[in-house]
């Protein structure tokens, strides 16, 4: 059989053969491969057996008994975890179980999302969210406006080739504005490129951004920068990084200084969903955590890194989940829903500020239907 198959079959079919013949002189023969093989002596195996181990190797590339226990909810039962038997381990206490189960690769449930107004924006009855000022609304939809039309003139000159590039914040405006709402203007911004609306809050100006568009001598990047990358020192607010995801860990550092220095403040990081396939979130959410740094990281979870689909980025439910494992508290806010963000980020920055704590919130984007 082996002569018939290409080289590299051959060459791994001779190694399951040899060891095969390792095992027999080795292992005892109560040894599960051992009886699998059904060699009960020392004898070298026989050629029958030698073709059933291998038959028994491929089948272990199929997984098949540790695919029917991923299927399985993990459910914890109690009579069989041995609460009184449990070990100190660096984190809390660890309880024994004599059950074999696996955590699955994902939960029964999916994370909830975070919403106080329905679709036409009417408040959802006994809805828990956080009030904002008859002011502070009109600023706030005035503010989503002005960043829609903006959009909608910057994005028209850049087709027209008087400005090189040009990134919108489309379906987007409720998130950085409603964010901006909530937090103070000594929280310190790290953006990635659609977050203008935060700028626009904090009362930048349309000069301002046309400044830098054009890389004329009025831009505070002094022309060096690409279209869009804004930066503005008395905003506190980073320049916009190209490189994806690169602001995360550096918000983790802002937000330690800022712990350090004892200010009442907190660093704040937006990215997309592709920003979270990039190593450099899980080390800033890592790096957060374990300095107990105040940092919001944002996540606005459009479904897209451009032209790359979420299953092509992940599989885990959004990026919500993976707050948890580094011990990040962690919420999904609906993107349509300006009350729900502003409330989530109020609450958020209190943790954060009050309590150094980073906070991960994953904002859904969809089109409303
Ligand atoms: C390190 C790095 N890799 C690749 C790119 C090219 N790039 C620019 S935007 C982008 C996708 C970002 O997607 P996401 O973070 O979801 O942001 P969105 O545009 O959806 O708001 C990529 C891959 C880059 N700028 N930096
Ligand atoms: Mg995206």
């Amino acid at each position: 059989m082996a002569t018939l198959l290409p080289g590299r079959c051959r060459t791994v079919i001779q190694n399951l053969l040899k060891r095969t013949a390792l095992l027999t002189v080795n292992h005892s023969p109560s040894s599960s491969a051992m009886s699998l093989v059904g060699r009960q002596d020392k004898a070298p195996p026989s050629q029958e057996n030698r073709s059933l181990a291998i038959l028994f190797s491929f089948r272990r590339h199929e997984s098949t008994k540790a695919q029917v226990q991923l299927q399985q909810p993990f459910v914890a039962k109690d009579d069989n975890t041995q609460l009184d038997e449990a070990i100190d381990f660096p984190g809390g206490k660890v309880a024994f179980t004599s059950e074999m189960r696996f955590i699955p690769e994902s939960a029964e449930k999916r994370v909830p999302c975070y919403r106080v107004l329905d679709d036409d924006g009417v408040l959802i009855p006994y809805s828990n969210y956080v009030l904002v000022s008859k002011d502070m609304a009109v600023k706030m939809y005035s503010d989503m406006v002005t960043l829609q039309i903006m959009d909608n003139i910057f994005y028209e000159v850049q087709r027209q080739g008087r400005t090189s590039f040009y990134m919108t914040s489309m379906g987007e405006e409720a998130i950085t504005i409603a964010s901006a709402a909530a937090l103070s203007t000594d929280d310190i911004i790290l953006p990635q490129y659609r977050e203008p609306g935060v700028l626009l809050w904090r009362r930048f100006t349309l000069l301002e951004f046309a400044n830098q568009l054009m890389a004329n001598g009025a831009d505070y990047g002094k022309g060096k920068q690409m279209p869009v990358h804004y930066v503005s020192n008395k905003h506190n607010y980073f320049t916009v990084s190209s490189p994806i995801a690169t602001q995360v860990p550096q918000a983790a550092g802002v937000g330690y200084a800022l712990k350090m220095e004892g200010r009442n403040a907190c660093a704040v990081t937006y990215f997309g969903d592709g920003g979270s396939s990039e190593g450099d979130f899980h080390a800033g959410m890592n790096f957060a955590a374990v300095m107990e740094a105040p940092v919001i990281f944002i996540c606005r979870n459009n479904g897209w890194a451009i032209s790359t689909p979420l299953e092509e980025q992940f599989r885990s439910d959004g990026v919500v989940v993976k707050g948890q494992a580094y011990g990040v508290r962690s919420i999904r806010v609906d993107g349509n829903d300006a009350l729900a963000i502003y409330s989530a980020v109020h609450t958020t920055r209190e943790m954060a500020v009050n309590e150094n704590k980073p906070v991960l919130i994953e904002v859904l984007e969809t089109i409303p239907s």
